[in-house]
C-alpha cells in the first residue's frame, strides 16, 4: 500500500486572464475553475489513475472539506484525512495570463494543526503502515507546524520499516535527511536553500546529488522545471531532458513526476523506465489547464523523446 500525506492540502482556484496581466489595468477573467492542490494529493491522483493502491491522508479543514474530497473522489482517490473542526482548507490561487510565461501562485497559509489533530494522524500511521509500504510526504506543512512534529511523523514510518518519500523544503527537508528517506525531490532552489549557497553549474548539482547518495538517500531527484531533472540512483547520476511542450499550466508538474516515478517503481519497473515515464507524464501535465490533469496517452507517445544520460556517479 502507498500512503500519501498532505499536511496542508489546498483547493486550487485556477484563474485564466485575457491578454497579459498588467498593473493598474482591469485584467479580465475568462475562466475560473477549482482543482486539487497540496502536492501529495496530486501524487494520489496519479497513483489512482494508474491503478496503484493508495490512500490519501493528512490534515483537512472540516468547514469546506467536501469541495476537496469531492474533487479527489472524482479522480478515484481513496481518502482518510484527519478532519479538523472549525477550520477551513486553504485556497491556492493559480493565475494564468496568455503570456505563456508560467503561472503566478498565491497560496493562503491554511489552518494550524491542533495537537489533537497531529496525534490522530500519528495514530493513523502507527496503526496502518506496515513493512514495505510507501509513505509520501509532499507539500509544505501547516503554519507553525514544528520540525519535531514533522520528525515524529517520519519516525513513525521509519520504525515500521516503511519506505519514505519526502518532497519538502527548508528545515523539514533537513530533518528528513536524518531518517534517510528512500527518495527526496527538492527543486534547485530548495537544494540551494538546504546547502545555504548558490549552485551555479551543473557539476555542482551532480556533486551534491552524489553527496546525498553517500548519506544513504537511495533515490535523489533534483527537479529543474522545463530543464528536466538530475537523478541519482544506485551510485550513478543522470541528466534527464524532457520533451519540449507548449506550456499551458506548469502547476503540479513536479507532483505528477513524483507520482509517476513511485507508481512505476511500485510496479517493479526499472529506474530508467520509471524516470522516462514520469518525465513524459509531467510534460503532459504542463500541457493541461488544471493542476492535477495529465494524459497517459500522450505520456506513452512522448516517452521516446525523453533523453537520459549518465553524467556522474559515486564510484566514477
Ligand atoms: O505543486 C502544486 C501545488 O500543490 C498547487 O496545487 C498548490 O496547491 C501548491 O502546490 C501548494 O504548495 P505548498 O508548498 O504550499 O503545499
Amino acid at each position: 500500500m502507498i500512503y500519501t500525506v498532505t499536511l496542508n492540502p489546498a483547493i486550487d482556484l485556477i484563474i485564466r486572464l485575457e491578454g497579459i496581466m498588467t498593473r493598474k489595468k482591469n485584467n479580465r477573467i475568462f475562466q475560473k475553475t477549482q482543482d486539487i492542490g497540496g502536492k501529495a494529493t496530486h501524487v494520489s491522483v496519479v497513483l489512482s489513475t494508474l491503478g496503484v493502491p493508495n490512500i490519501a491522508t493528512g490534515f483537512i479543514g472540516a468547514d469546506n472539506q467536501e469541495i476537496l474530497l469531492t474533487l479527489l473522489a472524482e479522480k478515484g482517490v481513496r481518502c482518510q484525512f484527519v478532519s479538523q473542526p472549525s477550520s477551513a482548507t486553504r485556497t491556492s490561487i493559480i493565475l494564468l495570463d496568455q503570456s505563456g510565461e508560467g503561472s503566478y501562485m498565491l497560496t493562503e497559509p491554511g489552518f494550524q494543526a491542533a495537537p489533537e489533530t497531529m496525534q490522530r494522524l500519528l495514530q493513523f500511521l502507527q496503526n496502518n503502515v506496515q513493512e514495505g509500504d510507501w509513505v509520501v510526504f509532499s507539500g509544505s506543512p501547516p503554519q507553525a507546524f514544528s520540525v519535531s512534529d514533522y520528525a515524529a511523523l517520519l519516525e513513525s514510518v521509519s520504525q515500521r520499516r516503511g519506505r519514505l518519500v519526502v518532497d519538502v523544503s527548508g528545515a523539514y527537508l533537513r530533518e528528513a535527511l536524518r531518517v534517510q528517506p528512500f527518495m527526496i525531490k527538492p527543486n534547485e532552489f530548495e537544494l540551494e536553500q538546504l546547502l545555504g549557497r548558490r549552485l551555479r553549474h551543473t557539476r555542482e548539482i551532480v556533486w551534491e546529488v552524489e553527496r546525498l547518495m553517500k548519506q544513504g538517500i537511495r533515490l535523489v531527484i533534483v527537479s529543474m522545471g522545463k530543464n528536466g531533472s538530475m537523478v541519482g540512483y544506485d551510485k550513478a547520476v543522470y541528466k534527464i531532458t524532457p520533451p519540449m511542450v507548449e506550456e499551458v499550466n506548469d502547476t503540479g508538474c513536479g507532483d505528477v513526476f513524483v507520482g509517476g516515478v513511485i507508481a512505476k517503481l511500485y510496479q517493479n519497473s526499472t529506474l530508467e523506465e520509471a524516470i522516462r515515464f514520469a518525465t513524459a507524464l509531467s510534460a503532459t501535465k504542463a500541457a493541461q489547464k488544471g493542476s492535477s490533469d495529465f494524459s497517459l496517452e500522450l505520456a506513452e507517445s512522448w516517452q521516446s523523446a525523453v533523453r537520459i544520460e549518465q553524467i556522474g556517479g559515486v564510484d566514477r
